[in-house]
């Protein structure tokens, strides 16, 4: 027989995109994120304060199996290391043809995606904004605002997270602050 899953609701505030219902929340410091911003220097200038970079509160503890999804918002705090702005670590999913959908809630910032061979794409998420991730594109968040940058993200619960190519290679492009504005450059540590 069929063992029907309960239909649930968790509410997200939205004065600041937590969920406080949310059966896991976790949270990324710089000490979290060694190695994948562009300058070890600001990097390690930043590491004795190692300030909270983005929370993820994950709504749903569904079984990672295909059928099921899965939802969370992430919070990314206002900061740069050096001129590069805060941001998610990134990754693939593990099943790479698994698509993804992020909602834009509060703040400002960007989606930069990146394909397996290094072919690099980037939109702006701003509330109201639903970007979508497709397969096989690598995905990491940036917060190019003064507030927090919150979105929404929808994912298929068997997803999973392929982070080990993007700490051993990157992303192709950053983006940094150049005369107060966000833009793409050429990553140095690229490889
Ligand atoms: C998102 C991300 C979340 C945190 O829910 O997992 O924004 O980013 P990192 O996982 O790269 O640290 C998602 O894309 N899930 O698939
Ligand atoms: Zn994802």
């Amino acid at each position: 027989m069929t063992a029907y899953l309960p239909p649930f609701t968790h509410l997200v505030n939205l004065q600041d995109g937590t969920i406080p219902t949310a059966p896991l929340v976790q949270q990324r410091r710089l000490s979290d994120m060694r190695g994948l911003y562009a300058d070890p220097a600001a990097e390690y200038a930043l590491m004795a304060a190692n300030p909270l970079i983005y929370e993820v509160y994950e709504a749903a503890q569904n079984p990672k199996e295909a059928g099921h999804l899965l939802y969370s918002t992430t919070v990314i705090r206002p900061g740069k290391v050096g001129d590069e702005y805060f941001m998610t670590k990134g990754h693939y999913h593990a099943r790479g043809e698994c698509a993804e959908l992020y909602y834009g809630l509060l703040g400002e910032g960007y989606l930069l995606l990146q394909t397996p061979e290094g072919e690099v794409n980037l939109q702006r998420i701003v509330p109201g904004a639903a970007a979508y991730v497709p397969p096989y594109w690598g995905h990491r968040t940036i917060n190019t605002g003064a507030e927090s940058f919150v979105f929404l993200a929808v994912y298929p619960a068997d997803a999973g997270y392929d982070y080990k190519t993007i700490a051993e290679r990157g992303f192709a492009s950053i983006l940094v602050e150049r005369d107060g504005a966000p833009v793409l450059v050429p990553n140095p540590r690229y490889g």
